[in-house]
C-alpha cells in the first residue's frame, strides 16, 4: 500500500470512530495512547512526547496509623516528538488529588516521556522523593535512586524542589511496568533527609503503573475460549491493581466513557458492560506471593497459548491478561489470603460501573 492510500484509509478510520465515539476527545486518547490502524502502522507516523508534571502529597489517614502518601497528575501535555507540535492536554482525564495507586500513565513503544515531579513544602513528604521506573529505557541520571546505588546523584526531590527525568520507549519496551518512590524510605525521622531503609518503601503509598502499549496495536486475548488477535483499541477497560501483602490496590481507564481514571482504591468492585473487553494488569508487591483467581474465568498465561484459572506470583511480578466479560457477579481474589480479605467483585451487567473500595480517606 502507497502513502496516500493509508493516508485515506487512515482519514476514514479516524471520521469513523468520531461517529462511533462521539467524542474528539476520546478519539484522540485512544489515538496517542494506543494508536494502530487495521494493519498494525501507527495511525500516527511519528512518536509522542509526553510532557507529565507529578507532585508527592501526604494522605492523611482518617483512623490513624502511619502516614500514607500518593503521586498527583498535575499536567499531562502531548507534543509531536519530531517537530513540537502540541497535540493535546489530557489532564482532566486524571483522577484529582493524589492517589493510591498513583496515576496510570498511558504511551506506546517509541514515545518519549519528559516527567516533572515536586514534593510540594507543606503538603508533601518530609524526605526526599522520588520516581524509579522499570521496563522504559533512560539514562542513569534519571534512575530516581539515591546516589549510594547509582553512583551519580541522589536523584530524588526534598521539599519545595522539583526534579525532571527522561524516559524513551524504546523497540521492545512494550508491557505493564511499576514506577515507585527509591529515595523516602521507610526511617522518616529527620526531615529533608532521605531514609536508607528502601525494603518495601513503596508501600507507603507511592507506586504506579506504566504501560507501554506495543506499535502494533495488538494483543491476545481468551475470547469464547478461544486465544484471539485483539485490536488494543477495542478493549473497553484497562484495571490495573497492585497486589499488596493484605490488599488490592486498584485504578481503572474507562474507554466507555472518555479514557478517565478512576482511582479504586482498596479491593473494589470492578465493573463492565456485558461482553465488553477488559485488560487486567495485576502487580505483585511488598513480600507475598499471592494466587489469583477470577471465578467463573479462565484467561491466556501470557505469551502462551495456555489456557488458565489461576495464577501464581511474587513481589515485582506482573501479570496482565485481556478476557471479555460476561453477564453475572464473579469474584477475583488472592486464593492465599483471600480470608483475610483479599478480594473484590467483577460485575457484569448493563451498565458496567465500578464502585470504589475503602480509602485511606474514607
Ligand atoms: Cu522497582
Amino acid at each position: 500500500m502507497n502513502y496516500y492510500q493509508h493516508f485515506s484509509i487512515l482519514l476514514i478510520a479516524f471520521v469513523a470512530s468520531i461517529f462511533v465515539f462521539g467524542n474528539i476527545d476520546q478519539v484522540f486518547d485512544s489515538v496517542f495512547a494506543q494508536s494502530q490502524g487495521d494493519n498494525g502502522d501507527s495511525i500516527y507516523p511519528y512518536p509522542v512526547l509526553h510532557k507529565i508534571e507529578m507532585s508527592v502529597h501526604k494522605i492523611e489517614k482518617s483512623n490513624g496509623g502511619g502516614d500514607l502518601y500518593g503521586y498527583q497528575l498535575d499536567r499531562h501535555l502531548l507534543f509531536n516528538a519530531n517537530t513540537g507540535e502540541f497535540l493535546n492536554n489530557i489532564t482532566k482525564k486524571y483522577s484529582s488529588g493524589p492517589t493510591i495507586p498513583g496515576p496510570s500513565i498511558l504511551i506506546e513503544e517509541g514515545d518519549s516521556v519528559e516527567i516533572t515531579l515536586t514534593n510540594p513544602k507543606e503538603t508533601g513528604a518530609p524526605g526526599m522523593v522520588s520516581i524509579h521506573v522499570h521496563g522504559i529505557h533512560y539514562s542513569i541520571a534519571s534512575d530516581g535512586t539515591l546516589g549510594i546505588l547509582n553512583d551519580l546523584r541522589d536523584e530524588g526531590v526534598k521539599p519545595g524542589q522539583s526534579i525532571k527525568y527522561h524516559w524513551t520507549a524504546g523497540p521492545g519496551t512494550a508491557g505493564t511496568w511499576p514506577y515507585h518512590d527509591h529515595t523516602l524510605g521507610l526511617d522518616l525521622g529527620h526531615s529533608n533527609s532521605p531514609g536508607t531503609n528502601m525494603n518495601g518503601a513503596e508501600t507507603i503509598g507511592l507506586f504506579g503503573t506504566l504501560v507501554i502499549d506495543s506499535a502494533s496495536g495488538k494483543t491476545v486475548g481468551l475470547i469464547d475460549e478461544k486465544p484471539t488477535k485483539i485490536d488494543i483499541a477495542d478493549i473497553s477497560k484497562e484495571v490495573l491493581c497492585y497486589v499488596t501483602d493484605d490488599a488490592f490496590w486498584c485504578d481503572q481507564i474507562d474507554y466507555r466513557n472518555n479514557a478517565m481514571r478512576t482511582a479504586l482504591w482498596e479491593n473494589p468492585t470492578i465493573g463492565l458492560k456485558d461482553g465488553d473487553l477488559i485488560r487486567f494488569h495485576l502487580y505483585g508487591m511488598g513480600t507475598d506471593f499471592h494466587i489469583f483467581e477470577l471465578t467463573g474465568y479462565q484467561w491466556l498465561e501470557p505469551g502462551t497459548t495456555n489456557i488458565i484459572s489461576k495464577k501464581k506470583f511474587g513481589p515485582l511480578e506482573n501479570h496482565v491478561f485481556t478476557i471479555q466479560g460476561k453477564d453475572g457477579i464473579a469474584e477475583y481474589r488472592d486464593i492465599l489470603n483471600s480470608i483475610s480479605g483479599m478480594k473484590g467483585e467483577f460485575r457484569v451487567d448493563s451498565v458496567g460501573e465500578s464502585i470504589p473500595g475503602k480509602s485511606p480517606i474514607n
